[in-house]
């Protein structure tokens, strides 16, 4: 079996770029929250070619909100909140579906991002309290039905549902992590839950407080 190659992905790096993105008035910084989703996106490329569509997502929605970070607008784009009232005070929230020409709001992209994330929320944790003989295809669906999956639609669950049959045993799955099954890996996991919690809940509070949370 290959060595565990750490200068791809760890999960050390989600976990900083996730904790780093919260600023001290629980704001978020944008570009350290698309870091974490590069961060990931590296795990997604090493699960395989079936995750593709999956990896294809995540990058088309992160080049989304580079792409208003690089805009003349791109100041309003430094955190979650400047973007919000940004994009609330001049009316480019897209509640409605918008001409293919135009890039689609930061608000509605991210709010996929941030559903995303609540999956993994999930996922991770099913992980830290799974035992060797648990299957990652389970943990993955039953943490998707709870989440993500309501916002989809049958065609995307299907696909969805595709990928986690495709999942790698807990045991590989732990390799690529570059962990092994012990109680330090669990405390990391659990670190990472709560890292990742706090970042979904932040988010949430913003996404409700603004109204928009159902809206885009
Ligand atoms: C590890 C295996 C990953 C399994 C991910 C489960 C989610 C699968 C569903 C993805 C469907 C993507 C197809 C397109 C969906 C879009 O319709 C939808 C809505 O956008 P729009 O513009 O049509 O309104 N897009 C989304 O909902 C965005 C979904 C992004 C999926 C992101 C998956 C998150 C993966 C995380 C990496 C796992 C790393 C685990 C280990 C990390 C350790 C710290």
């Amino acid at each position: 079996r290959e060595k565990c190659d750490s200068s791809k992905f760890q999960i050390k790096h989600v976990h900083i770029a996730f904790q780093d993105c919260v600023t001290k008035n629980e704001d978020i910084l944008l570009e350290r929250y698309l870091e974490g989703w590069a961060e990931l996106q590296k795990f997604i490329n090493a699960l395989g070619i079936i995750f593709g569509f999956i990896a294809d997502e995540v990058s088309s929605k992160m080049k989304i909100i580079s792409e208003h970070q690089q805009g003349v607008h791109g100041r309003e784009y430094v955190s979650m909140q400047s973007m919000i009232d940004y994009e609330l005070a001049n009316n480019v929230v897209n509640f409605k579906e918008l001409p293919s020409d135009r890039l689609e709001s930061g608000c509605r992209t991210l709010l996929r991002l941030h559903r995303a994330l609540r999956w993994l929320q999930l996922f991770l944790n099913k992980l830290r309290i799974s035992s060797e003989n648990d299957s990652m295809s389970v943990i993955g669906a039953d943490s998707y039905h709870q989440s993500l999956g309501k916002h989809h639609g049958w065609f995307v669950q299907r696909a969805a549902g595709i990928a986690f049959l495709a999942l790698p045993t807990r045991s590989d799955f732990l390799h690529i992590l570059c962990v092994d099954d012990s109680k330090e890996t669990k405390a990391k996991l659990w670190n990472a839950v709560n890292v990742i919690g706090r970042v979904y809940n932040i988010t949430q509070h913003m996404y409700e407080r603004s109204y928009i949370a159902n809206r885009v």
